[in-house]
């Protein structure tokens, strides 16, 4: 099986691209367009944008690979039954989780809200996981997707970094993949808080993850096909 190095932080990670997914977590309208849940919360959603270019980068070289691609959406059911009480009276946004607003309802499943920015939308056969939680793990069958493809790599990119990425990574790691933030093609509504997130994951050589970028990831996929 064809193996590629991936430069990285603490250190380059060898992995095999029919062993990866590529998963891009929660790029949706909620998350990144204004009207929807991250607004709610009082965000200047504008500083997701600095993902999306570099997203775009990943999503098209896992594409060009074959690789396994999964979308993530963070919502719940339109009666809110898998919603958590404590998730939808946390703080003071202007809208709750399931009130009407310009997108529909906030971060409910079918809305317009709810859906992939168009830029990022996702391609026939690709996977699409609705997850209730802010780890892509927690109440989803990710696990026995990855098991089914035989994965053992995991490269993350998407909104927001400290959040649902860093959930997701944490979640992975524990489940003994090797994760890796694509940093770049990661964002969050606190500058400070998307590199902060990234160095926790690398510190301590790489005590949860890497963390690489959209290019590298790129590069590393060409180099593997130049080898086949
Ligand atoms: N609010 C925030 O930073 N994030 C979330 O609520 N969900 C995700 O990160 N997707």
């Amino acid at each position: 099986m064809t193996q590629t190095q991936l430069a990285a932080e603490p250190g380059p990670l060898s992995f095999a691209p029919a062993r990866t997914a590529l998963i891009v977590i929660d790029m949706q309208r909620d998350f990144l367009e204004p009207g929807g849940f991250g607004e709610t919360l009082g965000n200047d959603v504008s500083l997701l944008q600095a993902a999306v270019g570099p997203c775009r980068i990943a999503l098209g070289a896992a594409r060009a690979a074959g690789m396994l691609v999964i979308h993530t959406r963070e919502g719940h059911r339109p009666d809110l039954s898998d919603a958590p009480p404590a998730k939808i009276l946390r703080g003071a946004p202007s809208r709750r989780i399931g009130d009407p607003g310009p997108m529909g309802r906030i971060l409910i499943r079918g809305e317009p809200g709810h859906d992939i920015v168009a830029g990022l939308y996702p391609e026939a056969g690709e996977v699409v996981l609705d997850k209730p939680g802010k780890g892509a793990f927690h109440q989803t069958d990710l696990a026995q997707i990855l098991q089914n493809y035989a994965i053992d790599t995991l490269m993350v990119c998407g909104v927001t970094t400290e959040v649902c990425v860093h959930t997701t990574i944490r979640e992975g790691n524990d489940r003994g993949y090797r994760c890796v933030a694509i940093g770049d093609a990661c964002a969050s509504y606190f500058p400070e808080f998307h590199r902060v997130g990234l160095e926790m994951i690398k510190a301590q050589g790489g005590i949860f993850g890497w963390v690489s970028d959209a290019n590298s990831f790129a590069e590393a996929l060409t180099a593997a096909e130049q080898a086949a």
